[in-house]
């Protein structure tokens, strides 16, 4: 017999109304529960009145049944087929800056390799002296580094390029987590091989069907470029990558090449697909940008955003949300309540570090009328967040990648949320 409470939706309701009677108990007076025939603290519950389960139920623990919804989601008519996919980090549902391991948005190729970390091989070659092969169990004892890093995929938020589209920031602005990776630094694999003076660049490639390749430059590849083999403490997941990927602080996601199996060292650039076709920014004159790298500093509004409407009527209100940037640290983030009429500084919480998430706050009594909320944010290089519009007039009509653009979202008095654009 399951004494877990949660199998009953009578409970379950009393349970969530018993959490909000709670919060108004705080900001109001403790009559108020009471008051509003709420018995849920007064009356013995069924978690109180049985045993709970005993520790052999979940060796390895998952969340509570009332977060279920919290999950990654995709967007069908983004994923035309079964192997071409992607799916989104609920930030909503989010807060502090790391974000679980089942819940890092994936984007994959030729679907979820899964391989036998015995068989794993890693091979070094191309303009090297010594042309290596590393088994994970060799990775392992380089020295270990442990950094927090937030990646993007080049496409987050591309879909808005032409307008407001998806209603939530998991799908407007959902291509991205942040984690600790522990690995070991590219350059002491690189260092072991000996990479040959003309060695100026890094071909990346993956284990999986789609053989995902990217070039890299030496000189990134020998600064902060690292093989993890975890992720938050624990082994990659196997969409992340399993058992070992690249990591490329700030730069495109696409770079950060998973089940990485070879490294080949060259003179020049390879010019693959993922670095021509895709992943270029075709401008109004025909002419493309490419190599466009690094992550710009971006910013979204997580709650109040669409999927999180504000539920509590007007008063007292936490707004929040994420900031990150490519080139560092975020320095500031402003918070508008009206369109970006006028701006007031958020207050980040949490550490502050270069190339990871940075989770903001802002606190303010709500009057009840009509809301737009926007965020900028400000990097420690003095870049700031441009609007979309500012996005278009210098890239023209054909982006798909690279929109850091001020997000806006609309809340109407009943606290509804809305994607927005005000111009
Ligand atoms: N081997 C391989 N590496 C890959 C990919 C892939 O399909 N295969 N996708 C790339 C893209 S486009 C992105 S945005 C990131 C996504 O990383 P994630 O799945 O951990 O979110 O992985 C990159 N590395
Ligand atoms: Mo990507």
């Amino acid at each position: 017999m399951t004494k877990v409470p949660m199998a009953r939706p009578s409970s379950r309701r009393a349970f969530l109304k018993g959490g909000l009677a709670g919060a108004a108990a705080v900001a109001a007076s403790a009559g108020a529960a009471r008051a509003g025939g709420e018995t849920v603290i007064t009356e013995v519950q069924d978690w109180a009145r049985y045993p709970g389960d005993g520790v052999d139920a979940r060796p390895y623990g998952r969340p509570s049944p009332f977060e279920a919804h919290v999950v990654r989601k995709n967007v069908p008519w983004l994923t035309s087929d079964t192997i071409s996919s992607v799916n989104f980090t609920p930030l909503h549902e989010l807060d502090g800056i790391i974000t679980p391991n089942g819940l890092c948005f994936e984007r994959h190729h030729a679907g979820i390799a899964e391989l036998d970390p015995a068989a794993y091989r890693l091979m070094v070659h191309g303009l090297v002296e010594k042309p290596l092969v590393f088994t994970l169990a060799d990775l392992k004892r380089f020295p270990r580094e442990n950094r927090i890093y937030f990646l993007e995929c080049a496409a987050n938020s591309g879909m808005e390029w032409r307008g407001a589209q998806l209603n939530g920031c998991q799908f407007t602005h959902g291509m991205v987590h942040c984690v600790m990776y522990t690995g070991v630094r590219l350059r002491h694999i690189l260092e072991e091989a000996g990479v040959r003076p003309d060695g100026k660049w890094l071909l990346a490639e993956g284990a999986d069907a789609s053989a995902m390749t990217r070039s890299i430059p030496m000189e990134k590849a020998l600064d902060d470029c690292m093989v993890a083999f975890a992720m938050n403490g624990e082994a990659l997941r196997p969409e992340q990558g399993y058992p070992a990927r690249l990591v490329v602080p700030g730069w495109e996601g696409n770079m950060w090449v998973k089940w990485l199996r070879r490294l080949e060292v060259g003179d020049q650039p390879w010019h693959h697909r993922e670095e021509t076709s895709k992943y270029t920014d075709l401008l109004a004159s025909g002419k493309a940008r490419r190599f466009t790298w690094v992550m710009d500093v971006k910013s979204v509004i997580t709650s109040p955003s669409p999927q999180a409407p504000i539920r509590h009527g007007k008063g007292r209100m936490v707004l929040t949300g994420l900031a990150w940037s490519g080139n560092g640290r975020i320095e500031r983030v402003d918070v508008s309540l009206d369109g970006g009429r006028n701006w007031k500084t958020a207050r980040i919480d949490g550490p502050s570090l270069p190339m990871a998430l940075h989770r903001f706050y802002y606190e303010f009594d709500w009057d009840g009328s009509d809301l737009y909320l926007q965020s900028r944010a400000i990097d420690e290089k003095g870049l700031v967040q441009p609007t979309k519009d500012q996005l278009r007039a210098a890239r023209g009509p054909n982006s798909i990648y690279h929109n850091n653009g001020i997000q806006t979202w609309h809340v109407d008095k009943e606290g509804v949320v809305e994607n927005v654009e005000i111009s």
